[in-house]
């Protein structure tokens, strides 16, 4: 039994993580979009800085709620058949024990470094624009991919999603692509879809079956 997991930010609400759409999609007046793009990090980097390490501080302060840990209990009884796909920049999923697993969208613990390619794991108390590790030059950004950038590992993930058995989305609206069309790329190729979500999302093909609650009841219950 073949299973693939995309999650997103709903996972993480029930640890205290806000999610994008709760929050208005503004932080301390800034839209989100026009803090996660690259344009933006250009424009004015101390500020992009300063949205994620008032976030990776805030994450380093919460802990893995029951839905993380069911996810890893999970693991621990399909081993390979199961693969878990997040679009969040949090650590949550690694900290309950989830090993198979890909951060589509970056981790907010990595740094990029421009001039080297490198993606070292980033100091939280770092003061801004430290050197690379690996090559010595001040030029790291956050490893966190912003709108118009392309997301990690795309083939393993297509490639997952067509040989899945089961895809379940839990906490995410649908907003954002590719990671929105999953759910019909796995029912083209014949998986059985499920959602658990707090609200129906406005999926581009509806769920074989939609369950809505808050992910820490769902997901012990469709796990167990
Ligand atoms: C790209 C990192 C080109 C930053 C993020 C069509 C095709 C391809 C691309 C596009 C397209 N149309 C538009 C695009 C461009 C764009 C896009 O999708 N824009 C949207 C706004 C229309 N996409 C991109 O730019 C992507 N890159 O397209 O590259 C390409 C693509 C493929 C191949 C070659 C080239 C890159 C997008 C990545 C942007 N970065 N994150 C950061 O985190 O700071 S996106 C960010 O927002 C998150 O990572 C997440 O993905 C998204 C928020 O979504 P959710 O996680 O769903 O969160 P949200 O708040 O929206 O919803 C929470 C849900 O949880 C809700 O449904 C709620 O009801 C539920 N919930 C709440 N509490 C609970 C709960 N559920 C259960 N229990 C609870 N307690």
């Amino acid at each position: 039994m073949r299973i693939v997991v995309l999650t997103g930010a709903g996972i993480s609400a029930e640890s205290g993580v806000p999610t994008f759409r709760d929050a208005d999609g503004l932080w301390e007046g800034h839209l989100i979009e026009d803090v996660a793009t690259p344009e933006a990090f250009e424009r004015d980097p101390d500020t992009v800085q300063a949205f994620y390490d008032a976030r990776r501080r805030a994450v380093a302060s919460v802990h893995p709620n029951a839905a993380h840990d069911a996810l890893a209990r999970l693991e621990l009884a399909l081993g390979e058949q199961l693969l878990v796909v997040t679009q969040n920049v949090d650590d949550l999923h690694e900290r309950a024990g989830t090993r198979n697993l890909v951060h589509m969208h970056g981790e907010l613990r990595r740094a990029l470094c421009l001039a080297c390619g490198a993606r070292p794991v980033w100091d939280a108390d770092l003061v801004w624009r430290p050197p690379c590790p690996v090559c010595g030059e001040r030029m790291l950004r956050p490893d966190v991919v912003w709108f118009g950038e392309v997301p990690y590992e795309l083939d393993r993930i297509e490639q997952a999603v067509v040989a899945c058995d089961v895809f379940a989305s839990i906490g995410t609206s649908g907003a954002v692509y590719p990671a929105a069309g999953y759910v019909a790329l796995a029912s083209a190729f014949g998986a059985r879809t499920v959602e658990l979500n707090l609200v129906a999302s406005d999926a581009v093909v509806p769920f074989d079956d939609a369950r809505a609650g808050r992910a820490g009841d769902l997901v012990p219950a469709w796990v167990d």
